[in-house]
């Protein structure tokens, strides 16, 4: 039974526990209930009173919502504040200044931990020494950063400045990296010499290197350089800096930068249908008060919980729930910078157990991946380890299986901590459609239903609404706070991209398919509808594959890229090229297939390696010659092709196809 099939006969219903109703933020399916009927009544006074009741304003807004030039949505657009104060100097003279904000654990399993306090003084001392760098409100910052608190302190210093970061995920390529740069019109990046991910010393400042000397990087001025190792990078004389120089002498105390609610706190890159990544542009007033809000409502987060999302900081994931989210609400939450697999299969469970996590956050790949070890090696099975501690489990990025969803809470939530699979994107900003722990009876494989004040639903090409059990696209029909601004730079882009003339232009499109079963309304999301690929819950745009594939110019005249069904990895990533050469067959093909796949990692970043590349003397096109995309996606999935092919022009290249290399 495929996924999707056994997410649709799915019938299993876990009600909330008494205990984990038991003082809840939000308690019971009535007190859910009562809040979305308030946000229904008065829409602006629900969203005012939530933004007054959860952050300190320097300038208080009076104007909630103005919609006056839709889809350019603009919330508390009088009002002024700092997203940086807001998750650190609030704390300062409560209890919480002396609480642990992170505990960083390293690849090599040292552990560091720091206080809200401390991490104050270090964003100041941050912040300071951008300043001194000639960095200032409004400027661009590319943080390319591995997992640390320094990459946080990075992230919340920009913020403190009003300095608009975008943070490039630490597997990016140079190529991505530089058209990242270029795109934002970065004046400066901040990088490390290394990371660290298991047990190797992988380099990013040579990348920042190669990235620069592709030309184009016009506005860069600076490149601070964070030694996470004792290994020696190159340094350009009047351009690198490492962190220790421009720290020097700084003092810990910056006051932050007041900034209007709309400014743009970051621009965080996402895959799109075209070949070129979107530079989704986020708020600071509204954004922030989502990464506060859905802490408390989804996460239900208490002040002695021990939070742990695993996601990189380069992730919206990472941004909304590890750089923002826990600060915001006093949380003390790990940061860890290797990957679960090293030394063995067991390091997230050993994690949990030697930080007593109480609410921890992961994807389903990394589940998938860990059952499997689980299976084949008693010694890393979840049950080796004490994970008492555990109260909420949380689940985002892609669709969980419910198989995965049952081994996950049987014994790594020991059948007592409800699952919050929460479905959102890069454009939400955060949790969209989610379980709240001490209220909705859970089913497996659904992220059952929309927060209070989103309004969510299922529509056909129109916009008409369908009735539930018909699947359709899912919208969101009133805007949010949290929501995509712009795209950076192509504001037309964003227009076309999330708001279709065909459904009014004021109803967000979020590109995902989905259905509500018959009896609770409940959604389950059935995956992207249009060209995004989700690999390992990685979003990749198979226009942006088949770019890189065609731009080695050399050898490939043309490239179809589909995504199929994959066990482990959700979907994976199958090229169909025709080179421009005779089409290769054995030895030679696996050898070309083993080139092109190392080119796209160059290109993109090791994420965007195809699984399968196969040849063809051509691809299989129309008359009007568009490729017929469904036929590959068959093709990949190894299905016999039931389609009608009558008009297609080269029923031979369809055999061809199928042979695998
Ligand atoms: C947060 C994040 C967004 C896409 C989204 C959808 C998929 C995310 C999901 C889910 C089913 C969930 N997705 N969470 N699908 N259930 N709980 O992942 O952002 O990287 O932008 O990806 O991921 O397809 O459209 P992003």
């Amino acid at each position: 039974m495929s996924a999707i099939e056994s997410v649709l006969v799915e019938n299993r219903v876990f009600p909330p526990s008494d205990a984990a109703t038991r003082g809840a933020r939000i308690s019971g399916m009535a007190a859910y209930e009562a809040l979305c009927k308030e946000a229904e009544k008065d829409f602006e006074g629900f969203w005012a009173r939530l933004a007054r009741e959860n952050l300190d304003w320097t300038k208080p807004f009076t104007k909630t919502l103005n919609e006056s030039s839709a889809p350019f949505y603009k919330w508390y657009e009088d009002g002024e504040l700092n997203a940086s104060a807001n998750c650190l100097d609030k704390h300062i003279g409560t209890p919480v200044e002396n609480k642990t904000a992170i505990v960083f654990e390293a690849d090599d399993g040292s552990v560091s931990t720091v206080t809200y306090k401390d991490l104050l003084s270090r964003v100041a001392r941050f912040a300071n020494a951008l300043k001194a760098q000639g960095i200032r409100k409004g400027d661009r910052v590319i943080v390319y950063m591995p997992m640390t608190i320094d990459g946080v302190v990075a992230m919340q210093a920009c913020a403190r400045i009003g300095a608009t970061h975008s943070v490039v995920f630490g597997g990016f390529s140079a190529k991505a990296l530089n058209e990242r740069i270029i795109d934002a019109g970065a004046v400066s990046v901040i990088t490390a010499n290394f990371q660290m991910r298991g047990g190797k010393e992988l380099p990013l400042k040579a990348i920042v290197d190669e990235a620069i000397g592709m030309g184009g990087c016009d506005t860069l001025r600076t490149v601070l350089v964070y030694m996470r190792t004792p290994s020696a990078c190159n340094m350009v004389a009047g351009r690198d800096k490492t962190f220790e120089e421009v720290l020097k002498g700084q003092p810990d105390q910056c006051e932050p930068v007041s900034v209007n609610a709309e400014h743009p706190l970051f621009i965080l890159y996402t895959s799109g249908s075209t070949g070129k990544p979107k530079g989704v542009q986020h708020s600071t007033g509204g954004y922030l008060l989502w990464a506060s809000l859905t802490m408390q409502w989804t996460f239900d987060i208490r002040p002695e919980d021990v939070f742990w999302c695993t996601a990189d900081i380069g992730w919206v994931t990472g941004h909304t729930y590890v750089a923002y989210g826990p600060l915001a609400v006093g949380a003390t939450q790990v940061i860890f910078e290797g990957i679960p697999t090293y030394p063995n299969a067991g390091r997230f469970w050993q994690m949990i157990e030697k930080h007593k996590v109480t609410v921890f956050y992961t994807a389903p790949t990394a589940i998938r991946s860990l059952i499997k070890a689980a299976e084949t090696d008693e010694k890393v099975h979840p049950k080796n380890w004490n994970l008492s501690s555990l109260r909420i489990l949380g689940s985002v990025g892609e669709p969980i299986n419910p198989e995965a969803w049952m081994w996950y809470h049987r014994n790594v939530g020991g059948e007592r901590c409800p699952i919050v699979d929460t479905f959102w994107q890069t454009e939400t900003g955060g949790h969209m459609i989610t379980p709240l722990p001490g209220a909705t009876p859970l089913v497996p494989g659904s992220c059952t239903l929309p927060l209070p004040g989103i309004i969510a639903a299922i529509v056909d090409e129109s916009g008409k609404d369908l009735p539930n059990g018909s699947g359709g696209m899912l919208v969101v029909k009133r805007p949010w706070p949290s929501m995509i601004r712009t795209i950076w730079g192509d504001p037309e882009r964003f227009k076309k991209s999330y708001f279709p003339p065909e459904m009014g232009g004021r109803i967000y499109l979020a590109g995902d398919g989905a259905v509500r079963d018959e009896q609770r309304g409940y959604f389950r999301i059935t995956g992207r509808i249009d060209d995004v690929l989700n690999v390992s819950g990685h979003r990749l745009g198979t226009m942006e594959i088949e770019s890189a594939l065609v731009s080695k110019t050399d050898l490939v005249a043309e490239a179809a890229v589909v995504g199929r069904p994959d066990e482990l990895t959700g979907e994976a990533i199958c090229a169909f090229v025709v080179l421009k050469r005779p089409r290769p067959k054995g030895e030679e093909a696996r050898q070309i297939a083993s080139d092109l796949r190392n080119w796209v990692a160059k290109e993109i970043g090791p994420i965007a390696k195809p699984k399968d590349i196969r040849f063809g003397d051509n691809l299989p096109k129309t008359r009007s010659g568009k490729i017929m995309r469904r036929l590959l996606r068959s093709i990949a999935k190894g299905e016999a092709i039931t389609q009608d092919t009558s008009t297609l022009e080269n029923p031979a290249i369809l055999e061809q196809l199928a042979e695998k290399n």
